[in-house]
């Protein structure tokens, strides 16, 4: 089978799955939320998984993102459903999905259908695919605050000039790239970095996150920079039965 075979198999097949990273409050140590990452269950190797760096820039290629997309949201509006006592999930869309003018709507749909208060889906966009089209996402973003759902601008960093482009894309969260955080303690550069955007980022009144928080020094100095919230194997690694799952009776 080719990759895109592959892709629509999955989806006739419902291969795919969720799985669920908890973030936390840097200074407590206490969960924030949870991030759905996607998998697609492999069938030529039973048991095992294929990651999504190797299928999500084939079906962003050949379109099927879009609906990969939808299938996401769709899951992660269910699970919000079923566990009311999660506070909220956080989701990663394609930068296809940005120049797609219904989507706030069908994400508004989904919420209503499913009565899930918005606020408890958070949507990621990376900073790469946003500064692609800098009109569309900024348009994308403004009506995903219609709908209510909270916006975060996930690898921030990475980019040219991150700090301009704040001023076009009024998101509520930064989450700053890993590359930044991984060796935090054995880098002056990084951490300068680092308390560089949480400054900024205080001082625009949005939240910080960082990702790939690998060890308990990494998670001090955060604390010290006030990077309000923290991801990373230190903390948990994703899973499809997340913690925060458990416990509370699903329907079907
Ligand atoms: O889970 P993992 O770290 O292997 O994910 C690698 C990358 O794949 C993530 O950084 C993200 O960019 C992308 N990704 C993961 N889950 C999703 C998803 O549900 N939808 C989209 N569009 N991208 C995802
Ligand atoms: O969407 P985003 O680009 O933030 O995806 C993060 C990816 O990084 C996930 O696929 C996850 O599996 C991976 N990841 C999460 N925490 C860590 C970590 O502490 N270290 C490393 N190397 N990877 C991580
Ligand atoms: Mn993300
Ligand atoms: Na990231």
């Amino acid at each position: 089978l080719t990759w895109n075979e592959r892709l629509s198999h999955a989806f006739e097949k419902n291969l795919f799955r969720l799985h669920f990273q908890g973030v936390y409050h840097t200074a407590d140590r206490t969960l924030s939320h949870l991030e759905a990452l996607v998998r697609m269950i492999d069938e030529e190797k039973p048991g095992e998984l294929v990651m999504p760096a190797l299928f999500i820039p084939i079906a962003e290629k050949s379109g099927k993102i879009l609906e990969l997309d939808r299938w996401v949201i769709n899951e992660a509006v269910t699970v919000l459903a079923r566990h009311l006592k999660l506070r909220a999930l956080a989701i990663n869309l394609s930068g296809r999905s940005l120049a797609d003018p219904s989507l706030p709507g069908y994400i508004q749909d989904t919420l209503v259908r499913h009565g899930v208060d918005p606020r408890r889906l958070l949507i990621e966009i990376t900073e790469t695919s946003a500064i692609g089209d800098l009109l569309d996402a900024g348009r994308f973003i403004e009506a995903l605050h219609l709908t209510g759902c909270a916006t975060c601008l996930d690898d921030f960093g990475t980019g040219f000039s991150s700090f301009a482009y704040l001023k076009y894309l009024k998101v509520d969260t930064l989450k700053i790239d890993g590359l930044f955080i991984r060796d935090l303690p054995n880098d002056p550069d990084n951490q300068l970095f680092v308390k560089s955007i949480a400054d900024v980022a205080r001082g625009m009144g949005k939240i910080t996150v960082a990702e790939f928080v690998e060890d308990e020094a990494t998670l001090e100095l955060l604390n010290r920079f006030g990077v309000d919230l923290v991801q990373g194997y230190f903390l948990d690694r994703p899973i499809a039965d997340h913690p925060a799952l458990r416990g509370e009776a699903p329907m079907e």
